[in-house]
């Protein structure tokens, strides 16, 4: 096992001289710096910067964007003064020109062409003519259904151009899988607690940490950005890492304690913890005393959950418990428990992450330095426009058995595409912008369904994805390196700002998302809603309106303003409101109370495997952001597959040998499409496999991605749905191994 820290980081750093650089255009870079970056002694002479931010991921890192007198993108530099890196991308946005030079992104529109008697085939079309039909489709999905049964399912930038076409043409049935099937629940199980959402970047001060929890979430491998760099400072510092993960994984390996927990546990060790820190009288009693709300309720709700209760449920040694459940006191206030980012796990998601939010309460660390600090952002003033009409529902009605989604559920939406699922909300026509829906949404065979049903479907991309195979119509995006877009405006310590601009022209005939909804708007008569010429008009007004302007935005790429909100931590002695019911940190929720659902976090058993089944684990490469960078010649360079976690034992018992070839079988009897190497590793437990998601592209288009790996996704049959807000829970699934290709006799 590798345990040096720059292993660890993998953020390439470019020395002072190369970044300090101030001008736009620059003609004398000496460059010991670019040099030992490889950039080539030719490309080194007047190298143009242009500033970005990278689309790689959503952590949305500043960069410049260097380019070369023949237009070619020579390197991709971090923003020094951008909270979000520090200066440094990962690896995987460093490999973010990729994008723009993989010669497999879809190069011009193409329509559906239905072939009698045989397969449907794509035709190139020019965008008059694509976005001419998509314009008369979405007139009569309107016409016919109105206006709300045409869906909107979206991630990333592209999503808010599009937002604005679809907000201005009636319809707000817009869902994307960065909720329900990501970061939902904590915002449900943080909101009910704290009264604010977590939002991203997290607020987590982690470079001031003295105490990290990390209950599955594995910044490492989760790479992003500026969190691995805190994290790795406060490790240097000292910090105590606490990794609960059933898997070893790099977090665990640079941890002091790692519990194996035997999967979908969790609450009873949250429970077990909090029952430490009150009956060994720990807790932040003064904090707790002045900002919380229904602590005696929870005292007497955890008694019986010691650590000895917990160990038969978790696996993990009371002692054990005990000890991790001081250090966080020890460490108290500046302790951090954090919150992960997909947490969608086995259904009771809202209830795991509130216990962790009230973890956090119980140590004081909401609002504390090392904890969690009152985060703040920007707002960018919204460019004029009439107001939009109203709709007659929308996603919130298509949610509405969940009482606190907060946002579009994408499975309901998918499901309400289906006949007789929702009838009073029938979804008829999709527009999928920068979602590989088909790898993202598990249950396969619902999304099959819900295609089939609806009566239009198109994306937007700039990959030959396996979603752009459902569509009638394909438009080409081209990518973040080539386009102007939205600016970004994230929560931080401190409100900043960044600009993208095109570092090169678009690539063959793909556009910008910006320009294709504009289109799309005025051929459906929307003109009133897209009046400019250009986006870059709209962000220069913008800009000019927060006090800056384009040039200046131009030249340093990033602007950082003051706070306004007060504080970033709670000052002693004075009061602090809360944004829930009471006012105060609930470790009792009054609005769960009063919505008839547990009021603190209960444990239920999940199901575990039968015998010769193992539970289907999974998470992230550090080389890749799920399926998206897989085919990017860049990345796969990097790794091309995934591999499968076998513990040693397992491999014993089911005769498996390093790099053997398998297939897997899931509970419900469906097998994998490929094959996938084995590494026997103690670093899983016994119970579980684990693979890295976004792998078994089934695209013959995707040259470099096609048929290398395995695709959790497509084993990910049976799911349990978050009563609280809807979010699919993905990790109960249960395989068994295949040693001989089951697909032989379907193969001619
Ligand atoms: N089985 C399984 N499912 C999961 C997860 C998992 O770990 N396992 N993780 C979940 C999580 S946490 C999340 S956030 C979601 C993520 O879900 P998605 O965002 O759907 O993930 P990707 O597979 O990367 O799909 C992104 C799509 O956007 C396209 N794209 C990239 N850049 C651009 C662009 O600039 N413009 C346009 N128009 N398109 C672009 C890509 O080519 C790709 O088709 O998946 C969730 N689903
Ligand atoms: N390199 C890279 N970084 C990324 C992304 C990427 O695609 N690539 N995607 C980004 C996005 S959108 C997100 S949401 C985040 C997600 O990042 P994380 O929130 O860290 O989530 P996962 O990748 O799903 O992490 C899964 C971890 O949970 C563990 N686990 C599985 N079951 C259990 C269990 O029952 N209990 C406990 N305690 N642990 C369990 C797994 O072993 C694994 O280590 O990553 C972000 N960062
Ligand atoms: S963390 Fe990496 S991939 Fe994500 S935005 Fe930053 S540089 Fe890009
Ligand atoms: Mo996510």
């Amino acid at each position: 096992m590798d345990n040096s820290r720059r292993s660890f980081i993998k953020i390439s750093a470019l020395g002072a001289s190369g970044v300090a650089l101030s001008t736009v255009a620059f003609g004398a870079i000496s460059g010991n710096a670019l040099t030992e970056n490889n950039l080539l002694a030719k490309s080194a002479k007047n190298l143009k910067r242009t500033a970005t931010y990278c689309e790689v991921c959503f952590w949305k890192c500043a960069a410049w964007a260097y380019t070369d007198e023949d237009n070619n993108i020579q390197k991709l530099i971090g923003n020094e003064i951008d909270p979000h890196c520090f200066g440094r991308l990962c690896p995987r946005g460093t490999g973010g020109v990729g994008m723009y030079s993989d010669t497999d992104r879809l190069k011009t529109p193409l329509i559906r062409v239905k072939n009698e008697g045989k397969e449907d085939t794509f035709r190139e079309a020019s965008w008059e003519e694509a976005l001419t039909l998509v314009a008369s489709k979405m007139q009569g999905i309107k016409d016919k259904y109105g206006a709300e049964s045409m869906a909107l399912l979206k991630h990333g930038s592209p999503g808010s151009h599009l937002e604005h076409l679809f907000k201005a043409y009636g319809s707000d049935t817009i869902a994307e899988p960065a909720y329900a099937q990501c970061r939902g629940p904590r915002e449900t199980g943080f909101g009910l607690t704290f009264g604010s959402w977590i939002g991203s970047p997290e607020p987590t001060d982690i470079r001031d940490t003295k105490c990290l929890v990390l209950i599955g979430a594995h910044i490492g491998e989760n790479m992003h950005n500026s969190q691995v760099q805190e994290m790795s400072d406060a490790i240097d510092n000292g910090a105590t890492i606490i990794t609960v993960d059933p898997r070893f994984s790099t977090a665990a390996s640079k941890s002091k304690h790692w519990l194996a927990i035997k999967p979908s546990t969790d609450i009873a060790l949250l429970l077990s913890w909090m029952h430490v820190l009150i009956y060994e009288d720990i807790y932040n009693k003064e904090y707790v005393k002045q900002y919380g709300f229904g602590f005696d309720e929870l005292k007497e709700h955890v008694k019986n959950f010691t650590p000895e209760w917990a160990y038969g449920i978790t696996t993990i040694k009371p002692e054990d418990i005990r000890e991790t459940a001081r250090a966080m006191a020890a460490a108290a206030p500046s302790t951090i428990v954090h919150p992960g980012r997909h947490v969608t796990w086995y259904g009771d998601d809202s209830q795991r992450e509130r216990a962790i939010a009230i973890l956090n309460g119980l140590l004081g660390s909401w609002g504390n330095r090392g904890g969690f600090y009152f985060k703040e952002k920007i707002k960018v003033p919204k460019f004029p426009h009439p107001p939009y009409p109203k709709r007659k529902w929308g996603w919130e009605e298509i949610g509405e058995k969940y009482p606190f989604a907060e946002m579009g559920i994408t499975n309901e939406v998918i499901k309400a595409s289906i006949p007789g699922e929702n009838d009073k909300h029938p979804i008829k026509g999709w527009f999928v912008a920068g979602t590989n829906l088909v790898n993202t949404v598990p249950q396969r065979e619902i999304i099959e369904k819900a295609i089939d049903a609806v009566e239009f479907i198109v994306v937007m991309d700039t990959m030959p994805m396996e979603i752009t195979g459902y569509a009638d119509v394909i438009l080409p995006e081209c990518t973040y390196l080539e386009r102007y877009d939205g600016i970004r405006s994230a929560t931080n310590r401190e409100p900043s700002i960044a600009l993208r601009m095109p570092a090169v022209k678009p690539k063959y005939d793909s556009k910008p998302a910006w320009w294709m909804s504009k289109q799309i708007g005025e051929k459906l008569g929307l003109g009133e809603y897209f009046k400019y010429d250009d986006f870059k008009d709209v962000i220069a007004w913008q800009l000019e309106q927060m006090g800056t302007s384009l040039e200046e935005m131009e030249k340093v790429g990033v602007k950082m303003f003051k706070r306004k909100s007060g504080p970033m931590f709670l000052e002693k002695g004075q009061p602090y409101e809360f944004g829930t019911n009471s006012g105060k940190i609930e470790f009792y929720s009054t609005e769960l109370a009063s919505k008839g659902f547990d009021p603190m976090p209960v444990y239920t058993s999940h199901d575990h495997p039968e015998q010769g089944f193992y539970r289907l684990n999974y998470g992230r490469s550090p080389m890749h952001t799920f399926s998206r960078t897989i085919n990017n010649p860049n990345l796969s360079d990097l790794m091309d597959e995934n591999k499968l976690w076998v513990n040693p034992k397992v491999a014993r018992v089911e005769d498996l040998r390093n790099n053997q070839e398998v297939w897997l079988e899931n509970q419900d009897g469906i097998i994998s499409s490929y094959s996938i190497k084995v590494r026997v590793t103690e670093r899983i437990r016994w119970d579980s496999v684990y693979m890295y998601h976004g792998f078994g592209h089934n695209n013959k288009k995707l040259s470099r991605a096609f048929g290398k790996g395995m695709s959790d996704t497509e084993l990910i049959t049976k799911v349990t749905i978050d009563p609280l807000m809807g979010g699919t829970g993905m990790r109960g699934n249960f395989v068994k191994f295949r040693a001989e290709n089951p697909h032989k006799e379907t193969e001619v």
